[in-house]
């Protein structure tokens, strides 16, 4: 077990209860928590649902940056009661326009020590301040709200060992990306990745959270580096030293697994079409031609990153065959890049400057065209995220995406010809904390038609009668089963958002997913998913169980299900199982009938449950699954959901 490391001191200062063996639940106390509007308005009508009259964390923030093309009054709607739930129930509100939640988060209320949940999987961008920041469904974070502890699997911890420093145009993306080359997407549920060594020190405040921010594509829990001087050189710089608290491993700290990167070997890199973990190096792709440059996100959206962009770009042109979008993190940064003549120089060099906020991140607006390369900054690349069916999304360093813009194919931005622009940290970062609107007990909550109520699921019954409505392979993303994009709107509608569940999946002129599944449920039958391995991977959206819930599945069975899905999954009362036996997934068609007996009898802390394949032709076969439900998500199960739990 890991001794000594950052992540056991931050679960010891928080330990509620549980266990502390590797892979067994611990519950631990929360101390902030983060929503953003599109899993936010879910998360609030939980928690309302659950009749709590006002948060009791140290502080809790509601953030719109997610959906705000306002294409029809449902983003609006949203947004008004977002802003009204968050004054009725205590909890901090900040409009859109004001930044993306993790940006924003790590710059005004990012705490070395503190533990922080949000309703957004890359809310670990935290980690690069020290604290332990974790993504989970919008539930867990309405529970944490109302004062509940948290629970996680007791972590292993991953140590990354960072020496050297990086050399001029890498960066810390390229660290991100190296590593994922390294562990993958999948195969890492249940660790924490925990930075250490001297190349630690080298690494600002933001490049530290764009390394933490991406660790969520590995899969992990949180990825989390030491507090230290740089730490609170950049608190100072935030004007909010009293946050500090010096925080790091012991000398003897034991790990469970060492990873070595030497930082002065760091590469430019690009995750490649269509997984974060596909990774090569921009010198062997280079030429490729690209057609468009995305620069922002939650990842490499920050001050830093933004001015190293208008400093190669300053005097030059982008080329004629590209376009370049840039949207900038937080109206912090944007306003410093205003303030200090970098956004002319964006402008003047041929830059369009999209609005503050997730923006293409999330496929809302410049999706690329058939056939054409889209090179972006950003943190995912899931096949079709873009908003373009068969896209093909390279992930990037801003300095690698400049070098990009300015030739319109891929170049190893070392080969450019002119210095890495240094970028001078200014002593004080412009914030403005008055856009933040505080919280007003009593103010009414606006509830325009198109906000609904969070389904209920019935109790699991003990003959289930179940149907296999879909088989998919390795890797499928939250995406893939719940697409974003231009359905985000509907995030607060489950009914309409239903109708689009694994749409990337239906076939011309064939029924839907969502046909077929409310036809298995109005035939009184159960809807059950089949997956392989790393099944739900990605967002933490749970509207990826949710939305099944409400056409009636009731099993997801896969070789492995991802830590934030499996526990969506438990909460709106699906089971998760794993075969016990992977040559079982071979045996499951479309269609085939799956019957489980006695199944809350079965359902029992460590003892595998049996179900009864039938084939179309009759013949029959005994399948066993695991599953990792303790006696709480047990007794969740049984009753449909946590939120028909008392
Ligand atoms: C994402 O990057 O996929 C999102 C959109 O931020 C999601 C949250 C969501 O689906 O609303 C995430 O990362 O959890
Ligand atoms: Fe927004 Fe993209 Fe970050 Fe998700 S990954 S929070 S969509 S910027």
């Amino acid at each position: 077990m890991a001794k000594g490391t950052v992540t056991q001191k931050i679960i010891d200062a928080h330990y509620v209860s549980g266990s502390k063996v590797p892979g067994e639940p611990v519950a631990i106390r929360i101390d902030q928590t983060l929503t953003q509007d599109a899993t936010g308005t879910m998360a609030y009508l939980e928690l309302e649902a659950m009749k709590t009259p006002s948060v009791n964390t140290e502080l809790s923030v509601s953030y719109v940056d997610h959906n705000m093309m306002q294409n029809g009054p449902e983003n609006r709607n949203d947004h008004l009661y977002l802003q009204t739930v968050a004054a009725n129930k205590g909890v901090l509100f900040s409009p859109p326009g004001n930044g993306i939640c993790h940006q924003l988060h790590l710059e005004r209320f990012g705490a070395p020590g503190k533990t922080l949940i949000g309703s957004d999987s890359h809310t670990p961008t935290g980690g690069g301040v020290g604290m332990m920041a974790i993504g989970a469904g919008g539930l867990d974070v309405a529970l944490a709200m109302a004062g509940k502890p948290f629970h996680i699997p007791y972590p292993k911890v991953i140590g990354v060992k960072l020496t050297g420093k990086l050399s001029p145009w890498c960066a810390a993306k390229d660290v991100i990306l190296k590593l994922l080359s390294i562990l993958t997407t999948k195969g890492n549920v249940g660790s924490i990745v925990e930075y250490f060594g001297p190349g630690v020190e080298t690494l600002p405040v933001p490049q530290r959270a764009t390394i933490t921010n991406m660790g969520a594509e590995l899969g992990v829990t949180t990825s989390i580096f030491p507090s230290d001087e740089t730490t609170k050189k950049w608190l100072i710089q935030q004007n909010r030293e009293a946050s500090f608290a010096p925080l790091c491993a012991d000398c003897d700290a034991e790990y469970d697994r060492v990873i070595e990167i030497d930082l002065s070997e760091i590469v430019p890199l690009a995750a490649c079409p269509s997984s974060p973990d596909q990774i090569k190096t921009v010198a062997e792709i280079a030429g490729t031609k690209v057609d468009q440059v995305l620069i922002g996100s939650c990842t490499n959206g920050g001050y830093r990153d933004l001015a190293l962009v208008a400093m190669a770009l300053k005097g030059k042109r982008i080329s004629p065959n590209v376009t370049l979008g840039i949207a900038p993190g937080s109206r912090p940064v944007l306003e410093m890049l205003s303030r200090n003549g970098l956004l002319a120089d964006l402008v003047a060099a041929g830059a369009r400057i999209l609005e503050v906020g997730c923006g293409p991140c999330i496929g809302q607006g410049q999706s690329p065209a058939n056939g054409t390369v889209s090179v972006r900054t950003f943190n995912r690349n899931f096949a079709g995220r873009t908003g373009t069916k068969g896209d093909q999304a390279y992930l990037v360093s801003p300095e690698t995406a400049v070098a990009v813009a300015l030739t319109g194919e891929f170049t190893d931005p070392r080969n450019l010809g002119f210095d890495c622009p240094v970028v001078e940290e200014p002593e004080k970062f412009w914030s403005d904390d008055e856009f933040f609107q505080k919280p007003a007990p009593g103010t009414e909550i606006i509830r325009k038609p198109t906000i609904g109520e969070p389904p209920l699921n019935n109790a699991l019954p003990d003959e289930l009668n179940g149907e296999v409505v879909i088989k998919v392979g390795d890797k499928i993303t939250t995406d893939h089963i719940m697409p974003a994009g231009v359905h985000l709107k509907l995030r607060s509608n489950i009914p309409a958002y239903s109708k689009v569940v694994f749409e990337c999946f239906t076939e011309a002129g064939k029924p839907s997913f969502a046909e077929r599944a409310a036809a298995v449920r109005d035939a009184g039958k159960a809807g059950v998913i089949i997956g392989r391995d790393s099944y739900g991977q990605g967002s933490s959206r749970e509207h990826a169980a949710i939305c099944p819930m409400y056409l009636g599945v009731k099993i997801v069975a896969a070789l492995a299900i991802e830590r934030i899905h499996r526990a969506n999954l438990i909460n709106f009362g699906i089971i998760p199982l794993l075969f016990a036996d992977p040559a079982d997934y071979e045996a499951i068609e479309q269609g085939d009938a799956l019957l489980f007996h006695g199944l809350r009898g079965q359902l029992a802390v460590g003892k595998p449950v049996t179900g009864e394949l039938v084939k179309a032709d009759g013949t029959k076969k005994e399948i066993i699954f695991n599953h990792p439900l303790s006696g709480e998500d047990i007794v969740m199960i049984l009753a449909g959901g946590r939120l028909n739990c008392p």
